[in-house]
Order: C-alpha cells, then sequence, then structure tokens
C-alpha cells in the first residue's frame, strides 16, 4: 500500500484544492479518510475544500482561461499530448491506486488509465480538427463560415466507480477546446483525484503554460451545491445516479448554464435463440461480475429465448461458480469488493425482493466473512416489469428473463427508464439488423455479439431517456465543451438583405 502511495508522491494526509500547479490547504478544513472497500482499512486522507478556496479557485480558474484561450488549439493539444505521456509512465502505480481506494480489480485499475491514455491520444489528434463549416451564402460577395470557441470553466463531478477515466474523457477534450477544468471528485475515491492533479501538474510545469488543471473535495455536498449553482461555470458535466443528475440538470439549465449528463443505466443483453453462447457467456458473465456490477453500463438483465434459457441458465450459473472473489490486487481475482457497506446491503435487498415477488435466486447474494465489503454475484429468475427488475440496484445482481418473440424482447430490453448501452448475441443476421434499425434498441449505444460494457473512447459515449442525453469521449462529443458561432461577411460594396427583404430609406 505505502508503496504505491510513495510512488505517486501522496501522503497520509493530502491536499484536496488545488489551484492548477499549486495547492492549498485550509487545515480548518474536515478531512476526508479514503477507504480500502477490500480491507475496510483507511488509505490516507484528503483535505476537503472550504468555501473561501472555493472562490479563490473559482476566480484563478477564470484568469487562468484569459490566457489559454489565446494558445493556438494545436499547441493546447501538445499540452494534452504531455500528459498523456506522463500516464504512460504511471500507469501501474496509477491503476494499482485505482484498484486499493474504489476496489475493481487490478486488470480493470490500469484499464481505466489506458483509457485516460487512449483519450488523451484522441484529444491530441482533435485539437487539429476542431472543424466547422463553410456555407453558401444566398447574398452575392457575402460568406458564411461557422467557427468552434472554447465555453470557459468546465466543472467534472465524477463518481467513484471510474474516478479517473471519466474525468480524463472530460478534462483531454475540454482542454483542447480552450478550457479550464474544475474537477469535483467523488468522496469515495478522493486519493484518486489528488494523484491524477498531480500527475497532469507534474508533466505541465515548466512548459510556459496557465494552469489549466484544477481540483476542490467537497466531503458532503454544499461546496458541490455552490458549484452546481456557480454561473462563472459555463458547463457542468456529471456522472452519477440519474436521480442526482436530473436535480443537477434542473438547477444549471435554470441560471442558463450547459449540462452534460451521463446517468444510470439499466442495461441488457438479448440472447437470441441464434446465440453462439461460447460469445454470449464471457460477455454477460464480464458485463454483470467486472467492476463487481458496478459500471453505469454493467449488463443488469439478460433477455433470454425460451429455448436457450436452461441452457444458458446453467452456463452462468457454472460461470459464476468459477468467479474467483478477493483481494483485486492479486492477478487472479476476478471480482473484488463493492465500494461500501451500504451497496452490500441494497444487492442483499434488491434479492431479498426478488423472493418476494415470487422469483427465484439461482445463486449468490452472500457476503463473505471478514474484513471488506464482498459478497458473491448474484443471478436471479425475474420478470422485466416488476419493480426491483426496473431499478437499477448498483452491484452484482443479475436478472434472468425469458422471451418468446423478437419484438417481445425488443420491448423489454426498451421497457425501463434510462437507455444507456444494450446488446444482443445472434447469428441471425435480420434479427442482428432489425436490433439495430429505429424499431430495435433506443440506447445511447447498442452492439452485436459484444457486450454491454467495456466501451472504447472513439465512439460517443451516452445514453438516451434518464440516462440523460449526453455524449462524452469520442466521434464529435467535443462539441459539448464548445459554443458555435456563425459568421456572415459582406465583402462587397452593397448590403442586400436575406430573404430578398427590401428596406430602401
Ligand atoms: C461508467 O461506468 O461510468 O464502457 C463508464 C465502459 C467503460 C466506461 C464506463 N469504458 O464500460
Amino acid at each position: 500500500m505505502n508503496k504505491i502511495l510513495d510512488s505517486l508522491g501522496l501522503d497520509a494526509v493530502n491536499p484536496g484544492t488545488w489551484h492548477g500547479g499549486e495547492h492549498s490547504a485550509d487545515e480548518s478544513a474536515e478531512l476526508i479518510e479514503s477507504v480500502n472497500p477490500a480491507t475496510d482499512e483507511i488509505i490516507a486522507s484528503v483535505r476537503s475544500t472550504t468555501a473561501t478556496e472555493y472562490d479563490a479557485l473559482v476566480t484563478a480558474a477564470r484568469e487562468s482561461f484569459l490566457e489559454w484561450r489565446r494558445i493556438p488549439a494545436p499547441a493546447r493539444g501538445n499540452a494534452v499530448r504531455l500528459i498523456g505521456n506522463a500516464l504512460r509512465e504511471n500507469k501501474d502505480a496509477l491503476g494499482s491506486l485505482v484498484t486499493l481506494e474504489m476496489g475493481k480489480i487490478k486488470a480493470e485499475g490500469d484499464g481505466e488509465v489506458q483509457e485516460m491514455i487512449d483519450i488523451a491520444d484522441f484529444a491530441v489528434g482533435q485539437s487539429r480538427m476542431l472543424y466547422g463549416k463553410t456555407m453558401h451564402s444566398e447574398r452575392p460577395q457575402h460568406r458564411m463560415y461557422e467557427q468552434w470557441h472554447p465555453l470557459g470553466l468546465v466543472g467534472t463531478i465524477t463518481a467513484f466507480n471510474f474516478p479517473v477515466a471519466v474525468w480524463a474523457w472530460n478534462a483531454c477534450l475540454a482542454a483542447i477546446c480552450g478550457n479550464i477544468n474544475i474537477w469535483k471528485p467523488s468522496p469515495k475515491t478522493p486519493l484518486c483525484g489528488v494523484a491524477v492533479q498531480k500527475i497532469v501538474n507534474k508533466a505541465l510545469a515548466g512548459e510556459g503554460l496557465p494552469p489549466v488543471f484544477f481540483l476542490f473535495n467537497d466531503a458532503g455536498n454544499q461546496i458541490a451545491q455552490k458549484f452546481v449553482d456557480d454561473e462563472r461555470i459555463n458547463l457542468i458535466s456529471f456522472t452519477g445516479s440519474c436521480a442526482v443528475g436530473k436535480k443537477i440538470g434542473e438547477r444549471v439549465t435554470a441560471r442558463m448554464g450547459k449540462v452534460l449528463l451521463e446517468l444510470g443505466g439499466n442495461n441488457a443483453i438479448i440472447v437470441d435463440a441464434a446465440a453462439n453462447l461460447d460469445l454470449a457467456v464471457p460477455s454477460i458473465v464480464f458485463g454483470s461480475v467486472g467492476t463487481a456490477g458496478q459500471r453505469c453500463t454493467t449488463t443488469r438483465r439478460v433477455i433470454v429465448h425460451q429455448s436457450r434459457l436452461e441452457e444458458l441458465k446453467s452456463a452462468l450459473v457454472k460461470a459464476y461458480a468459477q468467479v474467483r472473489i478477493g483481494n483485486p490486487l492479486d492477478a487472479k481475482t476476478l471480482m473484488g469488493p463493492l465500494i461500501d457497506e451500504s451497496a452490500i446491503e441494497r444487492v442483499q435487498a434488491a434479492c431479498a425482493k426478488v423472493r418476494e415477488a415470487g422469483g427465484e435466486i439461482l445463486c449468490g447474494g452472500e457476503t463473505i466473512e471478514g474484513a471488506g465489503n464482498f459478497i458473491s454475484p448474484a443471478i436471479a429468475l425475474a420478470k422485466n416489469d416488476w419493480e426491483i427488475v426496473q431499478t437499477e440496484t448498483f452491484g452484482p445482481i443479475l436478472y434472468l428473463i425469458p422471451y418468446n418473440t423478437l419484438d417481445e424482447a425488443i420491448a423489454m430490453q426498451n421497457g425501463v427508464v434510462q437507455g444507456l448501452s444494450s446488446a444482443i448475441f445472434t447469428d441471425n443476421l435480420q434479427h442482428a439488423e432489425y436490433f439495430l434499425s429505429n424499431a430495435g434498441s433506443d440506447c445511447g449505444i447498442a452492439n452485436v455479439n459484444i457486450g454491454t460494457s467495456g466501451a472504447e473512447i472513439g465512439g460517443a459515449f451516452g445514453g438516451e431517456k434518464e440516462t440523460g442525453g449526453g455524449r462524452e469521449a469520442g466521434s464529435d462529443s467535443w462539441k459539448a465543451y464548445m459554443r458555435r458561432q456563425t459568421n456572415t461577411i459582406n465583402w462587397g460594396s452593397d448590403l442586400p438583405l436575406a430573404q430578398g427583404i427590401s428596406f430602401d430609406l
């Protein structure tokens, strides 16, 4: 544990307020303890940010923006390239810290840092491609085009489950677009925030750049509320639950700010009559047990053709029995702990609700003796319209739901309030294409013979309905961090009006 902290320059008590390259620490501020969910031990603590420090931070960020926006986008991209390189150097240590503080297995902790590196690389290229369109004006000797300008201050609020990658999606793109980033990490994973801030600011030190990356920590949610309501913050990008996201969306739009919401999912995999179970079974297991069921893309429902139910049921129960649960830093472990005790309680309550509704728990849902928040992953035979199935329980419980026709399966897949990720397993081309057609999945992500989780950064990431409609990472998601301006230039000596209007004096 100490080796990991030492190599990232973390102490037993760490300042949680970073004004770009510098940190401040008001010692009157509360300490946030970082707890290892695998052992219940305190790893280290991070000092929360006071209201005064927060105000000073936003003022400094605004000053920084006035300088940063003047730097050409490709040069801003070069700064992000330095960050990507620094993350490469720190991949092992930062991946281990993610595992230590969040509890996901080391391969997934490292994978998260790889996702940061990937988006940094993507952003470097994008920095030379902030393209606007040109249009043909209807008026002679007129030219029309559009260009993209930075928003200003981009606030990112991240969740515990992806304590570093989701920041990188937002921060790398926002930075090349010319914005200053202010990050509020989850109070459950404050050390990851501090470690990333250190790596990033060290990489940019001596480059003669204004500070671009700012951080504050909040033990409760008072400063976070100020942040959401702060008119100086041009965009709030929030990842978290639908309930909190809805409130944030309302508050930010009430002050005419911009929001980018990446909220909950209730993701399903349809296992068609023509599915190849050699592909489907491992994908379902990774999707439901990976990150101990705590991804927003986690597979929560498997909608299986009646003819394949028995076969799939026994294959899944067998596979679940082989999932090695334990110390997430151990290379052999496939499933680590849940984030805290209340997460365990929620999974157990979900199992109880399945039983109450008349369903069957096929396996799992049992806590494991000793320290840490360990529970065996559960599979339940259930019905799609049960309240508990309609609810996103953020843990390893998977609902198995039989169907007869593909239309019925798609209706069930879409029959939830969330719309993040979805998949079908089938070797039937018509069924695959139907699932992807506009009569098919209503989610932001729809896959064929690939599970619901583990998206690459190159695509736009996000979902519809109560998932919030935001898109982050690849494709043209960069546009969310910019404002569009349409410019019309008259290079002639007449003044024709659009729509042929004559207005002669
Ligand atoms: C999240 O759970 O908030 O597609 C993000 C995935 C990851 C990102 C998940 N690349 O599962």
